[in-house]
């Protein structure tokens, strides 16, 4: 039965993450995968998991099951942090949020919850977006529809042209949407087009499908929140994949919440229980450990200031960054738009010729598509990324 089956490429990004690690030359930067990194390159476990994950150890006192949603204390922790605190949602009823194997496992539970709910449900996401959305969303069953997100020549949201698309969007079509710090682009949608796209959203009775993989590493953890907390606060029905990799640094714990939220408790509940049996059909329970690192985090007044300091520390690192960035390719041209643009990504613009040539001639490495992982510089390597693209473009 497997003699017929052909080798396939692995994904892009962990593809260059093992090439990277492959090449010994000591000068070469990893602009690729995006993980945080500090200015030595690393990407440490923040002291407040490792004093959390201390006291679970001294405190844990079983490995039983906990049950298909994960952890109460957890879920309700992340309601709170998404949502911010007195969310009439949560206290009507009209949320749940259930604990999941990493944003990933958000992403993939929710297509298929929808796919219950609709089979032949489509899903509208932007061009472009996160490569790994189309096997998640697409490998449920969903059918898969662009809208234009990022204008290719000016690295900017064009967003007439999102809203004349979505216009052809029918009732009950899902709109994914990226919470903050867009990745691949880091082009980000303003309060007011959050409000805007909010309106297209409640008058076409479109469901709302919100990716939250970066909040706290735009501009604050209320900041990044804003525009998702205007549009749950106006439709009746959204889902909200949260992410624990990046805010939490627990990348491998697998660690994220789905947030679904229905017009009453009533309809939540059936809508829950539903969800709840997908996910039993797929993967029964979520991992324990890293959740209940974020539990111990968000639930402790001390460990949670920690844990906010060090996410502010690493936000305005990459804040730094992106303004030190577009000041160093100054001589190479206009990158202000790397100093406007969110979160650890945003496209040079270049060639996939370019791309390769910095990565074979200087040891730089990003995705073919020009994406960088602004979180990989550092003022040491600035120069060095800066000389290296002013002699690949001939400036
Ligand atoms: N969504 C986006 C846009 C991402 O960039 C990521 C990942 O890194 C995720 C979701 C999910 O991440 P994870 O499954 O590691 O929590
Ligand atoms: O886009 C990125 O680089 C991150 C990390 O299969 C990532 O979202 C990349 C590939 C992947 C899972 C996570």
């Amino acid at each position: 039965m497997f003699e017929a089956l052909q080798p396939l490429p692995q994904d892009p990004i962990l593809q260059l993450m093992q090439t990277f690690r492959e090449d010994n030359r000591p000068d070469k930067v990893d602009l690729g995968i995006g993980v945080y990194k500090d200015d030595a390159g690393n990407t440490p476990i923040m002291a407040a998991v490792h004093e959390a994950e201390r006291r679970l150890l001294e405190g844990e006192t079983t490995k039983s099951y906990v049950g298909p949603a994960g952890s109460a204390g957890f879920n309700s922790a992340m309601a709170e942090l998404i949502l911010g605190s007195n969310s009439p949602l949560v206290r009507d009823g009209r949320v749940s949020v259930i604990q999941t194997p990493g944003g990933c496992g958000a992403l993939r539970m929710a297509a298929e919850f929808l796919r219950l709910c609709k089979a032949d449900t489509k899903v509208w996401v932007s061009t472009p977006t996160w490569a790994n959305h189309l096997p998640l969303l697409g490998g449920a069953g969903l059918t898969i529809r662009e809208y234009p997100y990022l204008n290719p020549q000016t690295l900017q949201v064009e967003f007439g042209a999102m809203l004349e698309t979505l216009e052809q969007a029918d009732a009950g079509d899902v709109v994914l949407l990226h919470g903050c710090c867009h990745n691949p682009s880091g082009a980000d949608l303003s309060l007011a087009q959050w409000q805007e796209v909010t309106s297209l959203i409640q008058r076409k009775g479109l469901l709302p499908f919100v990716d939250m993989a970066y909040q706290g590493l735009g501009e604050g953890l209320d900041a990044d929140a804003a525009g998702l907390r205007h549009l749950a606060g106006a439709v009746p029905e959204m889902l909200i994949a949260a992410s624990c990799s990046k805010n939490f640094g627990l990348y491998r714990e697998r660690t994220g919440a789905l947030a679904l939220i229905s017009g009453t408790a009533t309809v939540n509940a059936a809508a829950t229980s539903q969800l709840l049996s997908v996910i039993r059909s797929h993967y029964s329970m979520p991992p324990a450990h890293g959740a209940a690192i974020v539990e111990a985090i968000l639930g402790d007044d001390d460990l949670r200031a920690q844990w906010q300091k060090e996410l502010g520390g690493m936000c305005e690192r990459i804040l730094h960054l992106r303004h030190a960035f577009a000041g160093a390719l100054s001589p190479v041209g206009d990158f202000n738009f790397i100093a406007r643009q969110r979160g650890m990504f945003s496209f040079l613009g270049i060639s996939p010729e370019q791309v390769g040539r910095l990565r074979k001639e200087h040891g730089i490495y990003m995705l073919e598509s020009s994406r960088v992982n602004v979180a990989g510089l550092n003022d040491r390597v600035l120069p060095q990324v800066a000389s290296a693209l002013r002699e690949v473009l001939g400036k």
